[in-house]
């Protein structure tokens, strides 16, 4: 199996500098090594770098972002190799998420995507307090009006909203949590995480995945991890996801088989505390990737 890391070195959805540099350390942490050591191939596609400034809340520019970033992940799957988009801030998924659209559309796949992450980005221009493109990403890949400018011209596959999960939210704004009622976004909060743990809730989703066939895309945000392990990120809010519980979820996702591409955001190394959270990355990667403590059956043994 090969994987194809795609870096997108983009800061342009947000308003803290520093993300820029996540795919850097991502590498620095031993990301590439540790899929390796796997024993999977590892294509290093570099970072990407499209003709454009490199500034911050800038939108056209984020259109030949999005562009170079679809393609590259277009490309990675219709080669057979599993895409690792590695950022960046969240905005690049329009780019991860729309690549993957037009190879599931060709494949005839439906497309689910698991959003790990603390918000729902679900704002549209419209709803979004801080005008931050990084907080708008599945409006616009679900076809909320006004979005059009970042996309090429021409026919773009769709999002089905009721086909997006979101795993872990605790923030949110006030338009955009009437909006993610409206178009039946599926949401697991940590409301749900505290009262049944991630087991039952990521079990029904990956099964109902399994029962359609679909093409499972992972988008991991940072902040859906609790910034006391993770606090290298732009916008950190408390009483998230903790070690254990993001390494089950890895561990699940690997066992269900079903995840066939990737992306990894909002990695700001510049709050990070000496490279901790892209070293807690890079271990959470490494568990979705098959590696494990030790074999075993899959069933506890009966107890005596
Ligand atoms: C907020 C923050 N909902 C916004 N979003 C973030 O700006 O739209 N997403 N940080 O990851
Ligand atoms: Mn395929
Ligand atoms: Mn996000
Ligand atoms: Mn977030």
């Amino acid at each position: 199996p090969t994987i194809d890391l795609i870096g997108a070195p983009i800061e342009i959805g947000t308003s803290e500098p520093g993300a820029v540099m996540g795919p850097a350390a991502l590498r620095t942490a031993g990301l590439t090594r540790v899929l390796h050591d796997l024993g999977f191939t590892v294509r290093d596609r570099g970072d990407l770098a499209p003709d454009c400034a490199v500034g911050q809340r800038d939108l056209p520019a984020i259109r030949a972002w999005m562009t170079e970033i679809s393609r590259a992940v277009e490309m990675a799957l219709d080669g057979g190799s599993l895409p690792l988009v590695a950022g960046g801030d969240h905005s690049l998924s329009l780019g991860s998420v729309d690549g993957v659209l037009r190879h599931c559309t060709r494949s005839g796949r439906p497309l689910f995507v698991l959003w790990l992450d603390a918000h729902a980005d679900f704002n549209t221009l419209e709803t979004s307090p801080s005008g931050n493109v990084h907080g708008m990403p599945l409006a616009a890949l679900c076809g909320e009006p006004g979005f059009d400018a970042l996309f090429e011209g021409g026919e773009r596959p769709l999002l089905d909203p009721r086909r997006v999960h979101l795993f872990g939210l605790r923030s949110i704004d006030t338009g955009e949590r009437a909006l993610v009622t409206q178009r039946q976004v599926n949401i697991v909060d940590m409301r749900t995480i505290d009262e049944f743990g991630v087991v039952a809730p990521l079990r029904r989703i990956l099964d109902r995945v399994a029962a359609e066939n679909g093409h499972l895309h992972a988008s991991f945000d940072v902040d859906f991890l609790d910034p006391t392990i993770a606090p290298g990120v732009g916008t950190t809010v408390p009483g998230g996801a903790t070690f254990r519980e993001a390494h089950l979820i890895m561990e699940m996702l690997c066992d269900s088989g079903l995840v066939g591409s990737l992306d990894v955001v909002e990695l700001n190394p510049f709050l990070d505390e000496r490279g901790r959270s892209a070293r807690v990355l890079v271990e959470l990667v490494a568990s979705l990737f098959g590696r494990r403590i030790i074999d075993r059956p899959t069933e506890m043994p009966p107890l005596e």
